[in-house]
């Protein structure tokens, strides 16, 4: 299959997060995506393309348009104001107080925008969000086209960033911008199926009504991990989207047994929803070294999810997520691929 890169994701680097009271230096760093592509490359998946330039429509059929012009607007407002480091909010318009009232300066939007400070921009922030954007629709091209599967190696990732919000990470949803591409491309419905550790609440928020997008998570149970606030099995879609979001928390420690379980109950769903296009939201974080995450898959596991996935015999287009052991991020998130295209 091939697989859609650019290098400006490399531009966003050098993000400082809050994790147990510390700053530390971001887990998401550019290494992941190179590993990624170095291991795409010595695995020989196939070609390597740039993306194509899109515009920004697209993006604001999922997310709210002030939300996306607001984030090529980040980094120069921050220098206006005098100050280096990562743009970061600091205030966050949680329950009692007001959100509905769009403040002015800089900080304001930020808190504003996001709900964590789980995304920082850098210098070189807004050029990589967008990168990653047109990664995802071109290598949605390349399944409208007709190829039975296409790598969007994404970075940054997307699944947390909701309608009008950024936060772990993620700023363009590529995964939902995709989703809803396809639908507005011939599509009629598409599922997405979020194997990530972390649940992809943002992803969630965007289709939660809709009848024409089926979203199933498998995530760590937000009781005790984060996003701690979305991701519940008792989720389930409402109106029209009524029993078309499904979760799959689980608890610390889950291994296959118990992860491909949620797995084939997933499958199984989404076979009987029949939809056109399967979009994968690809984290790998689900691996027993990953560095901020609790389950135990093993290296050996990743492409027994790319087999299953092909079993559904759906134009499947995978979306790079979250995984931090760097290390190992390429033979992990690679090992799905080429289980995909062998099964
Ligand atoms: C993004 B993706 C862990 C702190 C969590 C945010 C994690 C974002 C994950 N102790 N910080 O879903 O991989
Ligand atoms: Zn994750």
């Amino acid at each position: 299959m091939k697989t859609i890169f650019s290098p400006l994701h490399s531009g966003h680097s050098g993000q400082m997060e809050l994790i147990a009271g510390a700053i530390v230096p971001g887990f998401e760093k550019p290494s992941r995506a190179e590993f990624i592509r170095a291991r795409v490359e010595s695995e020989r998946l196939g070609p390597i393309l740039p993306p194509e330039e899109f515009d920004l429509s697209a993006a604001k059929r999922v997310h709210k348009a002030d939300y996306v012009d607001f984030l090529p607007t980040v980094w120069p407002e921050w220098e206006k104001s005098g100050r280096g480091g990562s743009a970061i909010g600091y205030t966050w318009p949680t329950r009692g107080l007001r959100g509905d009232v769009r403040p002015k300066t800089i900080d304001a939007l930020l808190g504003y925008y996001s709900f964590d400070a789980g995304a920082p921009f850098v210098k070189g922030t807004w050029d990589a969000i967008k990168s990653s954007h047109d990664v995802a629709l071109t290598a949605a091209g390349l399944v409208k086209g007709g190829e039975r599967a296409a790598f969007a190696l994404c970075r940054p990732p997307g699944h947390h960033a909701g309608a009008a919000f950024m936060g772990g990470y993620c700023f363009i949803n590529n995964a939902a911008v995709a989703a809803q591409w396809f639908r507005d491309n011939g599509a009629k419905k598409v599922a997405i199926l979020d194997v990530d550790y972390h649940h992809g609440n943002g992803t969630q928020e965007i289709f939660y009504t809709r009848p024409d997008v089926l979203v199933l998570n498998l995530h760590g149970d937000p009781m005790t991990e984060y996003p701690f606030f979305l991701g519940h099995a008792d989720e389930r879609g409402e109106g029209e989207g009524e029993g078309l979001n499904v979760n799959y928390p689980m608890p610390f420690g889950t291994a296959w047994a118990e992860w491909s379980a949620s797995l084939e109950d997933a499958c199984v769903k989404l076979a009987a929803y029949r939809p056109d296009i399967v979009v994968v939201s690809l984290g790998v974080d689900t691996f027993e070294k990953d560095p901020i995450s609790q389950f135990k898959l093993k290296t050996e596991d990743y492409p027994k999810i790319g087999r299953r996935i092909a079993k559904l015999g759906l134009p499947t287009l995978f979306v790079m997520e979250g995984g931090y052991a760097v290390e190992e991020i390429g033979v992990n998130a690679v090992g799905v691929l080429t289980g995909f295209e062998q099964g």
